[in-house]
């Protein structure tokens, strides 16, 4: 691994021309020690989704996975992934692309042929049940608008030119203003929620809730009005969201 990217940013930045999964990579370094790293490659050839779904990861987007050990029981680790949500989402907006956040980890810009996916994010994690041992955070976004999946759109689909090593370096700046910060992490992520105020079908492993989407909170969950009351679904539920 060339570590050459030349950032001055608040991790240690291993870059890669080409990786099979830059979350794959990224998992092995807690065996060799390591926090605070991030993983960056220029082309993944066998990115990963949730739930087994792939992730298609042509040269020159941005491939990223940050390993950290926070001070965190497992289960409020998805405000990690709203962490890294918000920090791409701002990240992007600063870049004048109209990203905005679908509850849990997509990043979509609207448009007349409705919402098209720029980015999603993919949190892995081991740890005891008081604490999380490792977390990595997978981001993806795509830059170019070649080769991407129907539904898919890439940053420079909505401004001229993008200089992908600030880009990472200002992500990654935010990223860790945000993650002791969940209040802010919170309140940006509503301000740029496109999920809140929709009525949406959820659908987990074990149920379809359907209701209007109506808050976050912490460490992540949406609160769905739905006829017979408020339910809080866990962002690892999410199969699916769905308008509804
Ligand atoms: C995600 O999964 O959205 C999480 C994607 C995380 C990718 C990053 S890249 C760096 C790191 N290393 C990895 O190996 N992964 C992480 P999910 O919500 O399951 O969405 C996956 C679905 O999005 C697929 O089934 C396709 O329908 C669609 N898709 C695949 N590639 C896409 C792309 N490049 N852009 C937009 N949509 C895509």
């Amino acid at each position: 691994p060339a570590i050459e990217f030349g950032l001055d940013a608040p991790f240690t930045v291993e870059y890669h021309d080409s990786l099979p999964s830059t979350n794959a990579r990224a998992r092995e370094l807690p065996t060799e020690g390591a926090t605070d790293v991030a993983v960056v490659a220029d082309e993944q050839t066998g990115g990963r989704g949730r739930l087994d779904r792939g992730w298609v990861s042509p040269p020159g987007g941005i491939w990223l996975s940050v390993l950290c050990r926070p001070d965190l029981p497992p289960a409020h680790a998805p405000i990690l992934t709203l962490a890294a949500a918000v920090a791409a989402t701002e990240t992007a907006r600063e870049a004048g692309v109209d990203a905005r956040i679908k509850w849990p980890n997509d990043l979509l810009v609207p448009g007349t042929d409705g919402d098209q996916k720029l980015a999603g994010i993919l949190t892995e994690m081991e740890g005891e049940a008081d604490r999380v041992s490792w977390v990595v955070i997978g981001i993806g976004i795509n830059v170019g608008v070649e080769d991407l999946p129907a539904g898919a759109t890439g940053l420079l689909a909505h401004t001229e030119s993008v200089d992908r090593r600030r880009f990472v370096q200002r992500l990654l700046e935010r990223f860790d203003a945000l993650r002791t910060d969940p209040e802010r992490v919170i309140g940006a992520w509503r301000e740029h929620a496109l999920t809140i105020g929709q009525r949406v079908r959820v659908e987990t492993p074990t149920d379809e809730i359907v209701g209007e989407a109506v808050d976050v909170e912490f460490p992540g969950s949406l609160v769905v009005e739905t006829d017979d009351g408020p339910i809080r679904v866990h962002a690892g539920d999410c199969e699916h969201l769905r308008p509804a």
